[in-house]
């Protein structure tokens, strides 16, 4: 089912939808694909860590579209899980009361992403905790056990693999893992096209697209030389 809904300025719909992400993480996966928990610190009372505490949330499903900021949009994803807002209000506020103030909301993924938006974004009704896509279980290349999703913001915000969330009064916190310029505008919305920092939108616009075909290929790669160790794995236990 096709969104009819305008594709938000600079663009291209893809059909299919692979693996994609930062190049400095195609080779690294998580190490717990299966058991989801969420730890959560920062400039808070309780650090604590949810598990089965999750499943007291309220499900949610939703279809959005996924954009990256090299300019591909993947459109119609099925998105199954809970939301965002809810699992904050509910389970983080009451149990780990965060300080008032602490307003800057850090998302760490197992293979070391570590991304930031500002709690107000963070609590928009259309961002998820998501376990499912597309009617399945979520898989290892797109953010298994549990990916975060902000629709409303260019693809590098949705952390794959979440394994933490820190809620800090200080953005001296948080460092992202790779040069700051590259994918690290603080909110990258997709309506104001904020792609990148330093530069204007029409110098990622033009030259990100170029990083598409050899990113994609490292991702794949990345695929194959797991599922090459895990048929290893797997040969090596039945001789035994
Ligand atoms: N943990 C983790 N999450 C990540 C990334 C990553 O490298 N590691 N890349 C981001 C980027 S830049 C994009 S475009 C999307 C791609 O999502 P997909 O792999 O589901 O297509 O994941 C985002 N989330
Ligand atoms: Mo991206």
């Amino acid at each position: 089912m096709k969104e009819s809904s305008p594709l938000p300025p600079g663009q291209v719909e893809i059909d299919d939808f692979p693996r994609f992400g930062l190049a400095t993480f195609a080779f690294r996966f998580p190490a717990e694909t299966e058991r989801i928990e969420i730890a959560v610190d920062g400039d808070v009372e309780r650090p604590m860590r949810f598990a089965e505490e999750l499943q007291t949330l309220e499900r949610v499903e939703q279809v959005s579209d996924l954009h990256c900021a090299t300019t591909w949009t993947k459109r119609g994803l099925c998105w199954g899980g809970w939301r965002f807002r809810d699992f904050y209000e509910q389970l983080v506020v009451p149990r780990v009361q965060p300080e008032a103030d602490a307003a800057l909301v850090v998302l760490r993924g197992q293979d070391g992403l570590a991304q930031s938006l500002p709690l107000e974004d963070t609590l928009a009704a259309d961002v998820l905790l998501a376990d499912r896509l597309n009617g399945e279980p979520l898989g290892v290349d797109h953010g298994a056990p549990i990916r975060f999703v902000a629709p409303a913001h260019y693809a590098c915000k949705s952390v794959r693999h979440l394994n933490a969330v820190e809620f800090w009064r200080d953005a001296r916190n948080y460092r992202f893992p790779g040069p700051r310029w590259l994918m690290n505008p603080p909110r990258a919305r997709v309506m104001y096209e904020e792609r990148g920092s330093v530069f204007p939108p029409w110098v990622f616009r033009t030259l990100w697209p170029l990083m598409i075909p050899p990113v994609r290929w490292l991702y794949a790669q990345g695929l194959r030389r797991r599922q090459k160790r895990a048929w290893a794995a797997a040969a090596c236990k039945a001789k035994r």
